[in-house]
């Protein structure tokens, strides 16, 4: 098998510093974050922005300033957030493109979201995707329902995608697709050939989720953008987080990606994004 990809998502959008001392809030936080977790084991940072008092932002700016923090730390890959959070307008969303990032994400379609909708209609998606192709940003496509691979492919018909890709399951959101190992053979079999994936399982159901993709090829994403605890009434660390997944894919006998081994599994090179998007920053 591959060697196993770690992506860790340390911020997201919905976690609040009252519900964790954890949650990387500054930017000094989130570089020390990201040294931490590249120690431990992680190949891909999945990035969002908050403000010094834990409000979220998808500025620009903020996202410069976090981006040359986990550059001039790692040799991570630096993936943005286009999702940012419930109610951002498609151009906050869109905004830190243009930094050029290695890697973005896309949510291949509308979904629940607890009581909120998590809103992706087409021409959004085809407005993000756009861009990350004239800005050599790779997409992550970021799958919460079965009818979003479905939509994937229609991007592709429609010329804005060429498969094979890299896929992320996030399996567990309340309204979304349920996190089980059903669900997620499920996906996997209606992947196109040749796609690469990892799986996102929300709160307790991160571990079992990453098991089974240790198990079944797939590479793996954890975070507290998605799983507050270690264990039932104890708090993680995004480290302590990435560790146990390359603790247990070592026990199993999958090595671990580095950030180039991951590179080279999904097809990046380290200054796409700076080679093709002429004038653009990479950031
Ligand atoms: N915060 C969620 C509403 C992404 O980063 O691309 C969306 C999200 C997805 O986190
Ligand atoms: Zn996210």
């Amino acid at each position: 098998m591959e060697p196993l990809i770690i992506t860790c998502a340390p911020v997201g959008a919905e976690v609040m510093p009252s519900q964790t001392p954890h949650l990387p809030v500054t930017i000094q936080a989130l570089a020390e974050t990201a040294s931490a977790i590249r120690a431990a084991g992680a190949s891909i940072v999945h990035v969002h922005c908050r403000n010094d008092d834990g409000t979220n932002t998808h500025a620009v700016e903020r996202f410069a300033q976090a981006c040359d923090a986990i550059r001039s730390r790692t040799d991570l890959i630096v993936q943005f957030s286009t999702g940012g959070a419930i109610g951002m307008s498609a151009q906050e969303r869109s905004g830190p493109l243009e930094l050029a990032p290695e890697m973005a994400t896309l949510t291949c379609g509308t979904v629940n979201f607890g009581d909120d909708v998590f809103e992706n209609p087409f021409p959004l998606m085809r407005a993000l995707l756009a861009r990350m192709n004239e800005l050599g940003i790779r997409p992550e496509l970021e799958i919460f329902d079965k009818g979003h691979l479905a939509n994937a492919r229609r991007l592709a018909k429609e010329g804005l995608l060429t498969f094979p890709q890299h896929v992320d399951f996030v399996l567990g959101v309340p309204g979304a697709l349920e996190a089980t190992v059903q669900n997620l053979c499920d996906l996997v079999d209606d992947l196109p050939d040749g796609c690469t994936w990892s799986v996102a399982g929300i709160g307790r159901a991160q571990l079992p989720m990453a098991m089974a993709a240790i198990a079944m090829g797939g590479h793996v994403r954890v975070g507290l953008e998605d799983n507050l605890f270690y264990a039932k009434g104890r708090l993680a660390r995004n480290e302590e987080l990435v560790e146990r997944v390359a603790r247990i894919a070592r026990e199993a006998g999958r090595e671990i990606a580095q950030p180039d081994d991951a590179r080279s599994i999904l097809g990046l090179s380290r200054n796409e994004g700076a080679t093709r998007a002429q004038g653009a920053r990479h950031c």
